[in-house]
């Protein structure tokens, strides 16, 4: 049977030309709720390409065989472009404090890149239970500088897990960012029980992750409430528009906006001290001023418009 009516879905999985695009509300077919799909042929999507996260139209539903056709392509909120996601409400900036270790570096290229998408980041630290309290307090200490409660997991304690639980299920769409073998998977499986995807310990040779996830996907923890499990990778230099990375650390904005801190030059980058009042003694300072840097080529100098 083929109902010819139109439903709104949303696109959980992507392979080749199909997609599997769950009902955005679920009643509609009883517990069918998931179907196989293909972008009707007719249709130009003016050469946009159909994303995880995605919300469509879908018709020519077949409840038999759970099949139906994509015919539109709702306007999406935003579109991560590395893993490409779109529609993300929030951030999981992931990182384990060990195995693989801890690079600073590293951590402050996935926030600043997250805080560029204009959506809430939160930070979680995993592995807790490798290491002692009190470098856990100290690295608590260390983002709470700059500007985040991170969350600490330990597979042996589960209240903060209990927490974080709770929190996304508050949550529209949140996806889960950082290296290989950092715990990503682990986690979404703690939050899925029984959803037992593939994770690998780290390698001992390179002390890095297998990089066990391949795909994007969107998992549904609640209703309304998805989780995106990534890939793992490293963070390349960012390309992020230079005028805009002063707003995207809270140690600079929090002296601009709440301190009212005034520079010489309206667009001051904070690089000199000439005619810059800006307090630059904070940890963050010399990745900030690296990735000014690196950016500079995307920075249309035009400072005292
Ligand atoms: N001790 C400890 N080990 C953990 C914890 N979380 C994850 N692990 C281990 O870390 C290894 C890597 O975990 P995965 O979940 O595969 O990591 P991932 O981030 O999904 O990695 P990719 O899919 O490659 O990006 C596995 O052996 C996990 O058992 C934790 O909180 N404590
Ligand atoms: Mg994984
Ligand atoms: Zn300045």
């Amino acid at each position: 049977m083929i109902t010819d009516s139109k439903f709104s879905g949303l696109v959980t999985k992507k392979f080749n030309e199909f997609f599997l695009v769950d009902l955005k509300y679920k009643e509609n077919f009883g517990n069918i709720e998931r179907f196989l799909c293909k972008v009707r042929k007719s249709i130009n999507f003016k050469d946009q390409f159909i994303y995880v996260g995605d919300e469509v139209v879908i018709e020519n539903i077949d409840l038999k065989s759970k099949r139906a056709v994509i015919t539109s392509l709702k306007k999406r909120k935003n579109l991560l472009v590395r893993p490409s996601v779109a529609n993300i409400s929030n951030i999981y900036i992931i990182f384990s404090v060990v195995e693989p270790e801890l690079n600073l570096s590293q951590v402050n290229r996935f926030l600043i890149s997250a805080e560029s998408m204009g959506v809430e980041v939160s930070l979680v630290l995993t592995k807790c239970d490798l290491i002692s309290d009190k470098r856990r307090s100290f690295l608590i200490d260390k983002f709470e500088k700059w500007g985040y409660q991170a969350i600490t997991l330990n597979l042996e304690k589960s209240n903060n897990f209990n927490k974080l639980l709770a929190e996304l299920k508050e949550k529209e769409c949140s996806i889960f960012m950082g290296p290989s073998g950092v715990g990503k998977t682990t986690l979404l499986n703690m939050i899925i029980p029984g959803l037992q995807n593939s994770t690998a310990s780290v390698s001992n040779k390179i002390k890095r992750g297998k990089n066990t996830t391949r795909n994007v996907e969107l998992f549904s923890i609640a209703n309304q409430s998805y989780i995106v499990d990534t890939p793992g990778f490293n963070m390349q230099p960012l390309e992020v528009d230079i005028r805009v990375l002063p707003n995207l650390y809270s140690e600079i904005y929090k002296q601009v906006i709440d301190e009212e801190i005034k520079c010489k030059f309206r667009n001051c980058l904070h690089l000199n001290d000439e005619g810059c009042n800006l307090n630059k003694s904070f940890e963050r300072y010399s990745f900030y001023k690296e990735m000014i840097e690196s950016s500079k080529s995307h920075y249309c100098q035009n400072q005292e418009d």
